[in-house]
Order: structure tokens, then sequence, then C-alpha cells
């Protein structure tokens, strides 16, 4: 059967390779993207990112009307403070793999309490841009293991 798995950025990831590179890498996006759909083996990918908390929401309702079989997410700042994020990703009934390019824990306060991982399947942090392929593989594997 046929998968589809769903690879949602939001805020400010369409920046990565310019953007404080000693914290998130010179991999950009588009090569992140490259990267997923390596990984992606029989599976289809729908991959993209926004500046927009709605549209993320929105988003995510798409993948639970269109029965995705799972969602690697990297929420960034919303990570920290959207209720609303929470409880669309609460309404997802397949795995969720939260990612992070840094290690969220040893940033500052701001940065280390993700209200998403109260709701995420598994967390990924800090393994740079290479977290994407692990989280790919990591959530293939579950979905093999779960059919
Ligand atoms: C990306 C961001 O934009 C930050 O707001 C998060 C996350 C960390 C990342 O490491 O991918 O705190």
């Amino acid at each position: 059967m046929s998968r589809t798995i769903h690879v949602l950025n939001g805020p400010n990831l369409d920046r990565l390779g310019k953007r404080e590179p000693e914290i998130y890498g010179r991999t950009t996006l588009a090569e992140i993207e490259a990267l997923c759909r390596a990984e992606a083996g029989n599976d289809s990918i729908v991959f993209r990112q926004t500046n927009w908390e709605g549209q993320l929401i929105e988003w995510i309702h798409e993948a639970i009307d269109t029965d995705a079989a799972g969602l690697v997410i990297n929420p960034a700042g919303l990570s920290f403070r959207s209720i609303p994020l929470v409880d669309a990703l609460r309404m997802f009934p397949r795995p969720i793999v939260e990612l992070h390019i840094s290690n969220i824990h040893r940033r500052d306060a701001l940065h280390q309490h993700s209200l998403v991982s109260t709701v995420a399947t598994a967390v990924i942090a800090g393994l740079g841009a290479r977290g994407y392929g692990v989280a790919l593989r990591a959530l293939r594997d579950m979905l093999d293991e779960a059919a």
C-alpha cells in the first residue's frame, strides 16, 4: 500500500543555510528536502515550510483528512508557545516525530520547553540536518512494524 508522509517546517526554516550557521549549520531547506526524498523509499513525501502558524495548522488538518501515514514536524519557534498547533497535532492519529536541528535542551530558557513534545510520538534534537533522515528512517520503521 502506498503511504504518504508529511514533513512540515515552521517559521524561519526557509532561511536555513544562512541563518545562524553556528546553530543550524549550512544545509539549506532545499537540500533537506532532497535528503528526505532520498530516504523515502516507496513512500511519498509531502515537504512544506511556512512562516505562518495558521498555515501549519491547515496542513496538519489536511494530513488528517487525507490519511497521511505519519508526520515529521520541525515546528521551530512555534514549539514553545503554540497551543493551537498542539491541539491540531493531538488530532493526528498516527506517529508524529518532532524534530529540531539544534539541541534545544542546551539552549537558552526560551528554547528549552517544547509544548509539541507533549503530543509527539518521538523527539529528535541536535543531529543537525541529518536528523531529518533519521526521523524518516525511524518513522518508516514504525509504520512497517505496525502494518
Ligand atoms: C528551529 C528554530 O527556528 C528554533 O526556534 C527552535 C529549531 C529550534 C531547530 O533547531 O530546528 O528553537
